[in-house]
């Protein structure tokens, strides 16, 4: 195999090792005796009433949601939509929803990130990104539901991020895809004077529940990979990986990687934070743009093997690691060469007026374990140990970032792209577990046709790494993160909100009120029935006038916890859900006249098949 990739380096096109990249030989599954298979099926069992230690947000990818898994089981608890429209929960059709998706129906969300305090996962807030539509979101976690979305204007795919800084102070969002800014039309023939890559800065207001974009930084426009932020030492910085440097505008499988090197972007966040305070940027969309090839200071570039694509920052701050992709080889970095380098302008030139360190000032080690093909991305262990993925020769390995010695090495099925380590990303992480996610399950599961789900893998890292539970994920899991379950506080039912115009507590205030064409019924779901209008003769009954602009404002009154109650209308293409003491709405026109029968869709007493009533749309004269 070893053989067979350097004969490809050497002697053929870049276009056919890049081929190889995506479509690399697999392994053999690795053998598992019975003995080691009772031992390992005890390590992942849970029993009924006992619950997993972790929970793992494995991302969506292109189906746009946030999949929430048990560990060690491996059991998919909870799907929570995040920028894909769901029926299931309703999500996408209730104002508050739909007015977050903003008309998009799909997202691509590729690396989940939790809010921190301390470098530690503090369990309150979960951040993602949208690559198809260049979106980020923040989740609560006590409710497991999205609270903000926003729209990046001057960017492309947002893959790189999130990746968010020490105390939450940013997440950092570098685009994939570079594009002119302010989304005007440019020739690609100017890519390189009129195109940039884009890196925003987002912080979160906590109060509010709203992100914002602090400020953008115009980059070159080459593609931006992934990102990490730095900790301890290093909790200033952030680096990205890049591809493209060559700012090919075409069949960038050959012309993006003709270059032997491409660059890490190295940053410091609080002095670009202060360039902002000083006014030193441009407003380009509304947005505070960074120049910098006009403000000068804050960025460097480390050159680095070609088209990497992961790069990690270990537990303790002092390192980063780049994964080769393209190239078989990690490369560790020093954050305090870094520095040393740049207090001494250790320069080895410049591109686009950001100054180029040396690579040899930087660079610690290149590690490059035998027969590894395909390093993606870095996970780390209590002892600071790191784990890296193994596209190609479908592995994980385990080596020693202080001595770029490797220690082990375990078979996973198949081409792994990222792993996710317990609580991994942060100053401490756990050890114990890592879960391998694989972009292809091939034969590991009953077969469901030409294409198969994708595949997670857990391993146990206390001793001898070993697989001890495979589960099917689909689609594609591009990252998670795995946090102690005891951080997570869930609240079981919505809090009463009296200062809510559009919630009814008491069965006698459920009533529909009309103004003008607007019809607003302020109704309750309760176990179980519908009240729309308490006053009225049948209170189960909404009746409007065809043309009407209809707003259903729903609160559930059941305050045990599991109770939610669902409200769709036959043919009407609508339902929305709610949970226990909780009040939503939805806003529809009733532009088909006729009888309409509505119903509680999610199962909630014996006498849930009886929660329905109707609407009536009067047809006009
Ligand atoms: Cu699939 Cu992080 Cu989008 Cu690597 S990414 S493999
Ligand atoms: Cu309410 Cu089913």
């Amino acid at each position: 195999m070893k053989k067979k990739w350097i004969s490809a380096i050497s002697g053929l096109a870049v276009g056919v090792l890049a081929s190889a990249v995506f479509f690399g030989d697999f392994s053999p599954k690795q053998p598992t005796s019975t003995a080691s298979a009772k031992t390992n099926a005890e390590k992942v069992y849970v029993p009924f009433g006992k619950k997993d230690e972790y929970y793992l947000f494995a991302s969506g990818g292109h189906s746009g949601q946030l999949f929430v898994y048990g560990v060690p089981s491996l059991r998919r608890i909870r799907t929570v939509p995040v920028f894909s429209l769901d029926s299931a929960t309703g999500y996408g059709w209730d104002e508050h929803s739909k007015k977050m998706l903003g008309g998009y129906t799909w997202g691509d969300l590729h690396h989940p990130a939790f809010s921190e305090t301390n470098g530690e996962y503090d369990g309150k807030y979960l951040f993602a990104t949208d690559v198809a539509n260049s979106r980020a979101a923040v989740l609560d976690l006590k409710t497991f539901t999205v609270k903000d979305i926003i729209s990046v204007p001057n960017t492309s795919g947002p893959h790189c991020a999130a990746f968010v800084t020490e105390n939450t102070e940013y997440l950092f969002l570098p685009t994939r895809f570079a594009v002119p800014l302010g989304n005007k039309y440019e020739s690609l023939d100017d890519y390189s004077t009129k195109y940039r890559g884009v890196m925003s800065a987002v912080t979160f207001d906590e109060k509010a529940q709203k992100l914002h974009i602090a400020y953008q930084v115009a980059l070159p426009p080459w593609s931006y990979d992934l990102s990490d932020a730095g900790k301890k030492i290093s909790k200033d910085w952030a680096v990205i990986t890049t591809y493209n440097t060559e700012e090919a505008t075409t069949n960038l499988e050959i012309n993006a990687s003709k270059e032997d090197r491409d660059f890490i972007v190295l940053f410091n966040w609080k002095e670009l934070e202060k360039m902002v305070k000083e006014g030193k940027y441009d407003i380009v969309d509304g947005q505070k743009v960074i120049f910098p090839e006009k403000q000068k200071g804050g960025i460097y570039l480390v050159p680095v093997a070609k088209s990497p694509h992961g790069v990690d920052v270990t537990p303790d701050g002092k390192r980063f690691i780049a994964s080769g992709k393209l190239a078989p080889l990690l490369t560790v970095f020093s954050f305090e060469k870094a520095f040393k380098a740049i207090e001494n302008k250790d320069f080895a030139g410049e591109r686009n007026g950001i100054p180029i360190l040396k690579y040899e000032s930087v660079v610690e080690r290149e590690v490059n374990p035998e027969n590894a093909l395909g390093p993606l991305h870095t996970q780390f262990d209590d002892k600071g140990m790191a784990y890296t993925t193994m596209f190609i020769s479908s592995e994980v390995v385990k080596w020693d970032p202080n001595t770029g010695e490797v220690l082990d090495r375990v078979p996973v099925q198949y081409s792994p792209g990222h792993s996710v380590a317990a609580e991994g990303d942060t100053v401490s992480p756990d050890g114990k577990y890592l879960v391998s996610l694989n972009k292809l399950a091939k034969d590991s599961y009953l077969s469901v046709g030409p294409s198969h789900p994708e595949s997670m893998q857990l391993i146990d890292i206390s001793g001898k790494m070993e697989v001890i539970q495979s589960a099917p994920v689909d689609p594609e899991p591009h990252y998670g993160q795995m946090i102690k379950a005891d951080k997570i506080k869930t609240i079981n039912v919505y809090p009463k909100d009296e200062s809510n115009p559009d919630a009814v507590y008491n069965q006698k205030d459920a009533r529909i009120v009309r103004k003008g064409n607007e019809v607003h019924v302020y109704g309750i779901a309760m176990r179980s029935k519908f009240i729309f209008d308490a006053k009225a003769k049948r209170p189960d009954v909404i009746e409007v006038n065809e043309g009407d602009k209809v707003f259903v404002h729903l609160t559930n009154i059941d305050r045990d916890e599991d109770i939610t109650h669902g409200f769709a209308i036959n043919r009407y293409n609508l339902n929305i859900e709610v949970q226990p003491g909780q009040t939503n709405t939805v806003e529809f026109v009733a532009d088909k006249a006729g009888t309409y029968p509505i119903y509680c869709t999610n199962f909630c007493s014996a006498l849930h098949q009886e929660m329905t009533g109707y609407l009536l749309v009067k047809p006009k004269q």
